[in-house]
């Protein structure tokens, strides 16, 4: 039973909470979009919305089309099978099914028509410039993180050749997964790029892998590193991946003040005839950000875990170590009842000091229903946890709730990448 003063209180806390949640602009601290200069990196408009590889995983669940069948047909029949599939045939009740429609709504196009060819007509003859600024717009972003990987053939070009074209609102990441997960590769890789490294960590490569994360994050202005670790991540570790984290990574990352994200619990191509659709999830050890955090006090880590059983976890080891900033609700967590459950679980166990969400948009498109929807989870919570105290007589104000909302949206973030 609500008494009076919650439910007055309720009201107005929930007209504030929902305002401020509303009109606060968003730093997304980590997507795989790209500034318009990168050219066809940067994913946009209707067919790349159904193609997003958890709709191709979706799909395949209720089709015996063999794999390589889909795999040759080109983005518009793909969109096509997937739109049957997923939209007509079944309802599309999904988180990423769902999410297209929001989008469509929020474009102003109507959903109700199921007119594919429509939606696409509304995209013909857009640029991703203007789109950027619309969507951003929709979104109310400030702006957004990008996933840079210099190890990408094309993307390193355009750091080369293009970085002052670089869309001020796209910040960068120095992504590591090409060299902390595939050492080979990557030091051969490095060798053709000047640096003297070599595979059994002979001669100065350690001190050249150092010299190379260094010409990135200037030449990127990467606003962190980071990379994606196995369910097995461990450290310290004798491999390659250990030995890098340890003489490369945690040194560069005190010296710069670059936080080292650290995204645990992939399990890579469970299903590879599926592709990038293919990755799983597996429980991780948190004794491994536990021993990070505790002996390395001088490197900021920014971590997100894939595992619903490593969120309760990882916000009792948020409170014990301040260099230690939790973020997201990533990947097969990012689905109303699971953002909900653990971002009722960081508020009541962390308060507001971490960092609630963040988009993972692949598809421009997509941060305009990905924060639709978890801006309107996260005010529901905080809306709960702000009639409580009030319950209790504390004096909850509009003004309060807009600092703490900015914060949780974008402050927390740059006071943890420029502490
Ligand atoms: O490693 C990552 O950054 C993940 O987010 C993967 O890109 C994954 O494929 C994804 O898009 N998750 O949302
Ligand atoms: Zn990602």
């Amino acid at each position: 039973m609500i008494s009076d003063i919650e439910k007055t209180g309720r009201r107005q806390i929930e007209e504030w909470v929902n305002r401020a949640a509303n009109q606060t602009k968003i730093t997304d601290i980590h997507t795989h979009l790209f500034s318009p200069n990168f050219g066809a990196n940067l994913l946009w408009g209707i067919d790349e919305l159904i193609n997003y590889h958890y709709l191709i995983s979706e799909t395949f669940r209720w089709i015996d089309l063999p794999y390589d069948d889909y795999w040759k047909m080109n983005r518009r029949q793909q969109a096509d099978l997937i739109w049957k599939t997923l939209f007509l045939d079944h309802s599309p009740v999904s988180e990423a099914c769902r999410g297209i429609l929001t989008t469509l709504e929020r474009l102003g196009l109507d959903a109700s028509s199921r007119d594919l060819e429509a939606y696409r007509r509304y995209f013909q003859g857009r640029t991703a410039e203007e789109y950027v600024d619309q969507v951003f717009e929709l979104a109310n972003l400030e702006s957004v993180v990008m996933t840079n990987d210099p190890f990408d053939d094309t993307e390193r070009p355009v750091w080369e050749n293009d970085r002052q074209n670089v869309d001020k609102r796209f910040h960068a990441v120095l992504r590591l997964d090409a060299m902390l997960n595939a050492w080979e590769t990557g030091s051969q890789k490095l060798r053709q790029w000047g640096y003297h490294v070599e595979q059994d960590f002979s001669g100065e490569t350690e001190a050249e892998a150092r010299r190379f994360l260094s010409d990135w994050i200037q030449r990127m202005d990467a606003k962190y590193m980071a990379v994606s670790l196995p369910p097995d991540f461990a450290f310290p570790e004798d491999s390659a991946r250990g030995r890098l984290i340890a003489e490369c990574i945690l040194p560069v990352a005190q010296q710069t003040h670059r936080p080292f994200a650290m995204m645990i619990g992939v399990k890579k191509l469970t299903n590879p005839e599926l592709r990038l659709a293919g990755d799983s999830v597996g429980k991780a050890s948190i004794e491994v950000v536990e021993y990070l955090c505790r002996y390395y006090p001088d490197v900021k880590f920014l971590v997100t875990m894939l595992s619903r059983e490593n969120q309760h976890e990882l916000c009792v080891a948020t409170r014990k170590f301040r260099n230690l900033m939790v973020f997201g609700c990533w990947w097969f967590l990012n689905n109303p009842s699971l953002i909900e459950e653990m971002e009722r679980m960081r508020f009541e166990l962390i308060g507001l000091s971490m960092i609630p969400q963040h988009s993972d948009a692949r598809v421009l498109d997509q941060v305009v229903y990905k924060w639709d929807h978890s801006r309107r989870i996260i005010a529901g919570v905080l809306t709960d946890k702000y009639t409580d105290i009030a319950a209790s007589g504390w004096k909850v104000t509009e003004e309060e709730i807009r600092r703490d909302v900015q914060d949780l949206f974008s402050d927390n973030f740059w006071d943890f990448v420029n502490r």
